[in-house]
């Protein structure tokens, strides 16, 4: 095969060069093996490929180096599975660094098959090495990211509707709970790879129901009344169950685009449940819709200027979207022009939304305590946005670790410092503790007051409950399986005793696989804390139950059914914005 000329090596540092990643289909997917055209020896890496010039994409710029059409095939769902979530789908970069074409040619071919086969201690996973990709799926994508980025269709209201099914009407559905769950404390677990998620009863930890959502599940979240359950896939297929019926079931569903990671539900008052709001990846957009039905209502898209050097951006991308406690809101981070959008639901024919200035790269975020403050992580800036959601402005902008990663983030009130709000990160191994009390303690306000230091870099999620002492923060994309199989956990009234290291993957007693341990959830009463122990959909996962108060095992939730369990919502933490 022809090669492109490597045009320089670049003195730039692996980590820069290509990405910052959450990894989104990372380890779970190693156990996959190569594609199977690669499999059937159809393509060969590193060496001459059976390019025929009939078969050749076309591609505007003639420095691409040549792919077959069914190479581009491959490459282009490659990159939609493992690579877009972090670089974007036309590869402005986010959470991993850019990968147009100008900056891909310029690296050539030889330093970016080094990059997606070893990866990079900055957190770009090692596709190749991992076994995640083969040799010539890894040769496949250092072309396929030399090519322009194919942009895939719009998806508007009319394609919603067309996706939209009503599988029991409103009028249809019960007036009262119908069975005999706790409800408040049943938890929706999110099954990644078997596109399912998992209801499992919080006192029992039996399994009530599996059911089929979509690909790659992404979040639930519940509406104010606690009574229906939307969950959200990667596919940006939205399932919403009704928890009132006999054995709950979905009862309406849509899908709002190609690619998608949030949703939520009206929460003032007077308009509980009333709508629902899911944000899309691709095409970059929200779309209101009814609570009960979810009838596409009203679509807003978030193209537009930079927050800071106001330049188009064609593809800022909805992350995470909160719903206010003070006004009848939503808060949507649109992620890479750094700009919240303030979305007032009570007029949706005049819609009007406050954009927010906050730095760019928005991902996850939470409420702090009081719910009046919406801390949002700009994660690529390093920084945590504050929005006042009463006063619907930007309050404060707060530097903190290397890439934060809160999930929704943990409150609680420091000894010395009163109530604060954690964030872990993903960059480095620091937990940063922000002052959240403009009131009492104005000097400590949206200031970091104190970073602690947890088991390792490769943090996603932390959580504490308001009746529990403990601090959870796990850290499940460290490259060290001793970190990235346990949890680290403080003690909130000690704090500079340090972590104590539990090894929750150990504890779950699974067969070998990657058994990282993340996303700590409590139950209901706040005594108990659940951990995903996540391997590869081939392999053996589990769901560990921890005692909060003596941090010993109380519960291994096992199932054949519990493929690649991940995130873990408890009914009344998530109605209640409990973390
Ligand atoms: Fe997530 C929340 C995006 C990878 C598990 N994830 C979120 C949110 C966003 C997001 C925007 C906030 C939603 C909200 O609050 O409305 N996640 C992304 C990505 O773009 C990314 C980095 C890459 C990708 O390709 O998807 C990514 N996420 C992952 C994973 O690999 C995780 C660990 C496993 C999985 O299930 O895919 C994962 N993300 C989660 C979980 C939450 C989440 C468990 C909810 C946390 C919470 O407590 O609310």
């Amino acid at each position: 095969m022809k090669r492109v000329p490597t045009i320089g090596r670049l003195a730039l540092p692996v980590a820069a060069a290509m990405s910052l990643i959450v990894g989104g289909a990372f380890a779970a997917d190693a156990a996959k093996g190569p594609h199977p055209d690669v499999a059937k020896g159809k393509m060969q890496a590193g060496g001459p490929s059976p390019v025929q010039e009939a078969d050749l994409v076309q591609t505007i710029n003639p420095k691409s180096p040549p792919m077959t059409k069914a190479e581009f095939e491959i490459g282009k769902k490659i990159y939609f599975e493992r690579c877009a979530g972090c670089h974007g789908v036309l590869r402005k970069g986010a959470t991993g660094k850019p990968l147009t074409t100008d900056i891909t040619l310029d690296r050539g071919s030889e330093y970016l098959r080094t990059f997606i086969a070893y990866g990079s201690p900055g957190g770009m996973p090692n596709w190749g090495t991992s076994g995640t990709l083969s040799e010539q799926e890894v040769d496949i994508m250092t072309r396929y990211v030399q090519h322009e980025p194919p942009t895939p269709p719009e998806f508007g209201i009319k394609e919603m509707e067309a996706s939209w099914k009503v599988m029991v009407p409103p009028e249809k559905r019960p007036t009262k709970q119908l069975n005999k769950l706790d409800l408040a404390n049943l938890f929706s677990v999110t099954l990644r790879d078997a596109g399912k998620i998992a209801l499992i009863d919080g006192a029992s930890k039996k399994i009530v129901d599996i059911i089929e959502t979509g690909y790659a599940v992404h979040i639930s979240r519940m509406s104010k009344s606690g009574r229906y359950l939307f969950v959200i896939g990667r596919d940006a297929r939205i399932v919403m169950i009704d928890l009132w019926m006999e054995k709950p079931a979905p009862v309406a569903e849509i899908k709002v685009g190609l690619e998608a990671r949030s949703v939520e539900t009206s929460k003032y008052k007077g308009y509980e449940d009333k709508y629902a709001i899911a944000g899309t990846y691709w095409p970059p957009q929200y779309v209101i819709m009814q609570g009960d039905t979810l009838k596409p209502l009203k679509v807003v898209g978030t193209r537009g200027m930079t927050s800071d050097t106001h330049e188009y951006h064609p593809e800022p991308r909805v992350a995470a979207i909160v719903s206010s406690h003070h006004k009848p809101e939503f808060l949507v981070n649109a992620k890479e022009t750094g700009v919240v959008h303030m979305v007032n639901y009570t007029d949706l024919e005049n819609l009007k939304v406050t954009m927010i200035k906050t730095p760019r790269f928005l991902h996850d975020g939470g409420m702090e305590a009081s719910g009046r403050y919406f801390m949002d992580a700009a994660n690529a800036s390093d920084k945590i946005a504050v929005i006042d959601t009463k006063e619907s402005k930007l309050a404060a902008v707060v530097e903190v670790g290397k890439t934060p990663h809160p999930g929704r983030g943990a409150n609680f009130v420091h000894p010395k410092f009163g109530p604060v709000w954690a964030t872990g990160h993903l960059g480095d191994e620091t937990v940063s503790l922000i002052g959240t009390d403009p009131k009492k303690h104005p000097k400590q306000a949206w200031k970091v007051v104190q970073t602690l230091k947890a088991a390792g870099g490769g943090q996603l999620f932390l959580k504490t409950h308001p009746k529990s002492k403990n601090l959870w923060v796990d850290a499940p994309l460290n490259p060290e399986p001793g970190i990235s199989q346990a949890i680290a956990v403080f003690d909130i009234d000690n704090l500079d005793k340090g972590f104590e290291l539990l090894p929750i993957g150990e504890w779950a007693g699974v067969k070998p696989g990657a058994k990282r341990v993340v996303q700590p959830e409590y139950n209901k009463a706040g005594d108990e804390v659940w951990f995903s122990v996540w391997s590869g959909a081939g392999e053996e996962s589990a769901i560990v139950v921890v005692d909060d108060k003596t941090r010993k095992l109380k519960a291994v939730i096992k199932d054949p059914r519990l493929i690649t369990p991940t995130g873990k919502f408890n009914v009344y933490n998530t109605q209640n914005d409990v973390y």
